[in-house]
């Protein structure tokens, strides 16, 4: 065990929990727990960061108006937060919340508008402090869309092929390959250019933003995998590495992320 692992911050879901009464409350902040323990094997010290108002300043009163959570306090927040981290998983999750006048916006599930926006803050407080980043899933597609890009807001009627993209077994299996752009960085990681994935998506990218690359493509040639161009190290994955622990590509890219952290 590394002295001083790098410090891995990552994010939470808001999770429905039974109360006292047994019903269910919105008050319990959480990310799943392969998460973690994918940071943690590959030498990082993962942290869950809650969806939090930005903290009181030492001359701030308790009763004083809050005013603290537009977009310029959250990124505040989220600057402050990065000073501490190494590195920030952006961690996959329900639906982000679909543009206004969206068609298919009544097929989305999980949507979480908060959560969006604090994720939002985090990744742009990482950019801006260029500490390594790595978006599963969701967070694929909420760095897509924070940096301008769209997405697909529900695949299977938008843009149907003979790939599922929900698969329904267990995520420790793979369902479809990816190919993987010769030169990118996920190449170099991956030390191949196809590998088989696991897959629970039920969005998916349409519109790059103008930041990213494309560094993976499924068969039906839907985007799997996206790149920042300037960030020391920012990359995506639309499958879910955690869940596939033992596989040696998701080693390979949590240990780079977390070897990129540590410098
Ligand atoms: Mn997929």
């Amino acid at each position: 065990m590394t002295i001083n692992p790098p410090l891995i911050g990552v994010t939470a879901a808001n999770l429905p929990t039974p109360d006292w009464d047994g019903r269910l409350s919105l008050d319990r902040d959480g990310a799943g727990r392969l998460y973690a323990e994918a940071v943690a094997r590959a030498g990082g010290l993962p942290v869950i960061l809650p969806l939090t108002r930005p903290p009181l300043a030492p001359d701030e009163d308790e009763t004083s108006a809050p005013g603290g959570c537009g977009p310029g306090a959250l990124y505040a927040n989220a600057r402050i937060f990065l000073a501490r981290l190494d590195g920030l998983l952006l961690s996959g999750g329900g639906d982000l919340a679909p543009p206004p006048g969206a068609a298919a916006a009544a097929l989305c599930r999980g949507v979480d508008p908060a959560r969006d926006v604090w994720e939002a803050a985090l990744l742009a407080a990482a950019l801006d402090a260029d500490k390594p980043i790595v978006a599963i899933c969701r967070g694929m597609q909420l760095m897509n869309v924070s940096l301008g890009g769209t997405l697909w807001t529900d695949l299977p009627s938008e843009r149907p092929g003979e790939v599922a993209h929900e698969q329904k077994f267990a995520r420790s299996r793979a369902s479809h390959a990816v190919v993987i752009e010769p030169g990118s960085r996920l190449a170099a990681i991956f030390g191949q250019t196809e590998i088989m994935v696991n897959s629970g998506h039920h969005q998916g990218i349409k519109n790059t933003a103008a930041a990213l690359t494309v560094a993976a493509h499924a068969p039906d040639g839907l985007i799997e995998a996206l790149e920042h161009r300037a960030a020391r190290f920012a990359v995506g994955v639309q499958w879910h590495p955690e869940g596939q622990a033992a596989a040696a590509p998701s080693r390979a890219l949590f240990r780079a992320f977390v070897q990129a952290a540590a410098l």
